[in-house]
């Protein structure tokens, strides 16, 4: 009995990191999950049992029209969307220029757009629906380096508030979570694996953060009894920041 029983859930970007350890976690609980990823082989290879894997750049519409068609073909429904696909640069002021803010834009908030714009349509057609963003604490602090990042994560925080006032009326609610920083894959292969000692002083809880410990608080917000809680951000960084 787990709380995503008979759902069927997409997560983007869930072939590693975060994306990965939520598509884990809705199928512990009993979810139906598509693992969509730029890494398409990746996608296939993270798919938990009874899902899929498909190769989906979220910056494109036709890929993301056919990930959302081929779920409604091949189960029927769509319950849950989480939208986990993000660009995570370092990149010093100095260093920024307007093709790399434009390259993170493409992703994190056109891709952000187009699954939600896409996603949305099944979930109102069947009156229900849970649409988890990932943000990221960054947007509660303007951590150094990240400045495109952040204005990107500012536009989930801002868009994940518009969206459930416009589709509340058919049953589908819209909530962020912010992560703080994260090991992962991607983060431990970045200069951000040398921020952890830092972070860590400013957690209430003093240890580095995980994948699997960012899958919960999204697993609440994508089953059906989170229906009351929309429109919201919920910070799980340790205690590192407050919204
Ligand atoms: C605190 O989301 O939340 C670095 C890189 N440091 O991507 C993040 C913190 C990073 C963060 C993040």
């Amino acid at each position: 009995m787990g709380k995503m029983d008979g759902r069927v859930a997409i997560v983007t970007g869930a072939a590693q990191g975060i994306g990965r350890a939520i598509a884990d976690k809705l199928a512990a609980e009993g979810a139906r999950v598509v693992v969509a990823d730029l890494n398409g082989a990746g996608a296939e290879a993270a798919a938990p049992e009874g899902g899929l894997g498909m190769k989906v750049d979220v910056s494109s519409e036709d890929d993301v029209k056919r990930m959302v068609a081929d779920t409604v073909a091949h189960y029927g429904r769509l319950d849950a969307l989480v939208n986990d696909a993000a660009i995570v640069p370092f990149v010093a002021w100095d260093d920024l220029d307007f093709a790399e803010w434009k390259r993170i834009m493409a992703v994190n908030l056109d891709g952000l757009f187009l699954c939600c714009h896409h996603g949305s349509r099944p979930m109102r057609d069947a009156g229900y629906g849970r649409i988890v963003n990932l943000c990221s604490n960054v947007v509660l602090a303007g951590t150094p380096n990240l400045a495109h990042y952040v204005a990107s994560k500012g536009g989930v925080l801002g868009f994940t508030r518009a969206l459930a006032r416009e589709i509340g009326k058919h049953g589908i609610t819209v909530n962020a979570v912010a992560p703080g920083l994260t090991e992962t894959e991607g983060t431990m292969a970045s200069p951000h694996a040398e921020s952890f000692e830092f972070v860590q002083m400013l957690q209430c809880i003093p240890r580095r953060g995980v994948a699997a410990d960012i899958a919960p608080s999204v697993a609440f917000l994508a089953s059906e009894e989170a229906g009351w809680v929309t429109g919201q951000l919920l910070v799980a960084d340790a205690g590192m920041s407050h919204n």
